[in-house]
C-alpha cells in the first residue's frame, strides 16, 4: 500500500504524515515513512544541491535530477517495502513532477508521464492525499518556520499555478485523490485523514 501526500509549500504534509504514521504504528502496522526529493542517501545528497539557492537550474536538468532520485528511491526503498507488505507513506511523489515541472516549468506532460512510468516501474499510489491551501497561506507558514529554498523562492504566481495544477490532477483522478482543506487546524485535518486511511485499508483488506 502506497500513500502519498501532495500540496504546495507549507501545506502541512510533514505535519500530517507524522501524525498519520504515529497513529498507524500504534495500531501495529508496519510503516515506512519517506520523502521526495530524497528518501535515500544518494537522493538526500542530491536534494540539498537541487534545492540550494543561487543556482540557475534549467527546467530539463531539474526534471532529470528529480527522476534520477525517484529511480533510486523506488529501487532502494519503495519497492522492497511494498514487497514486504509495509504501508509506505511518501511526502510527494509522481504528482509533484506533473505539478511543478509540467504545469509550473512547462515541460511536456507526455515526457513526464513516460519518465515517471520508466522510473517507478509502473508503481502508482493507492491513495494520494492533497492538502489544499492558498499559496499565500502556505508561503506565510513556510516563511515563519524556515529559510526558503530555491523553489520556494519562486514568486507567488508560480505557487498559485502549482495549486491550480494539483486541483486539476485531483479532478482528473478522483478515485485516487482525497482532497482535504489544509487551512483547518492540524488536529482536525488529522481526524479527516485518519478516517479516510482506515477506510481505504479496510477496503483493501489490510
Ligand atoms: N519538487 C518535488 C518538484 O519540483 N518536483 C518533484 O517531482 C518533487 C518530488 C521540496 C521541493 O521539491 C519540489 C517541490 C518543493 O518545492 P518539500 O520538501 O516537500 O519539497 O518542500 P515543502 O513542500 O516546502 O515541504 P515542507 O516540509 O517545507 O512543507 P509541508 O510539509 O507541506 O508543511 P509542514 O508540515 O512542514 O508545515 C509548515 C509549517 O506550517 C505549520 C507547521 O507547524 C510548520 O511550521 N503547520 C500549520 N499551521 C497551521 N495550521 C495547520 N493545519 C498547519 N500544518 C502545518
Amino acid at each position: 500500500m502506497l500513500i502519498t501526500f501532495e500540496g504546495i509549500e507549507g501545506s502541512g504534509k510533514t505535519t500530517q504524515i507524522a501524525l498519520l504514521a504515529d497513529h498507524l504504528k500504534k495500531k501495529g502496522r508496519s510503516i515506512i515513512q519517506t520523502r521526495e526529493p530524497g528518501g535515500t542517501g544518494f537522493g538526500e545528497a542530491l536534494r540539498s544541491v537541487l534545492l540550494k539557492k543561487g543556482f540557475n537550474v534549467f527546467p530539463l536538468p531539474e526534471l532529470l535530477v528529480f527522476m534520477a532520485m525517484r529511480a533510486q528511491h523506488i529501487e532502494e526503498v519503495i519497492l522492497p517495502a511494498l514487497q514486504d507488505g509495509s504501508i509506505v507513506i511518501c511526502d510527494r511523489f509522481v504528482d509533484a513532477t506533473y505539478a511543478y515541472q509540467g504545469y509550473g516549468r512547462k515541460i511536456d506532460l507526455g515526457v513526464i508521464e513516460t519518465l515517471n512510468r520508466l522510473v517507478t516501474r509502473g508503481i502508482r499510489p493507492n491513495l494520494t492525499i492533497l492538502l489544499n491551501v492558498s499559496a499565500e497561506r502556505g508561503l506565510k507558514r513556510k516563511a515563519a518556520s524556515a529559510q526558503m529554498d530555491r523553489i520556494e523562492e519562486e514568486d507567488i504566481s508560480f505557487h498559485q499555478k502549482i495549486k491550480k495544477a494539483y486541483e486539476k490532477l485531483a479532478r482528473e483522478d478522483p478515485k485516487r485523490f482525497f482532497v482535504v482543506d489544509g487551512a483547518l487546524k492540524a488536529d482536525a485535518i488529522h481526524q479527516i485523514i485518519r478516517e479516510k486511511v482506515n477506510n481505504v485499508l479496510k477496503s483493501y483488506g489490510i
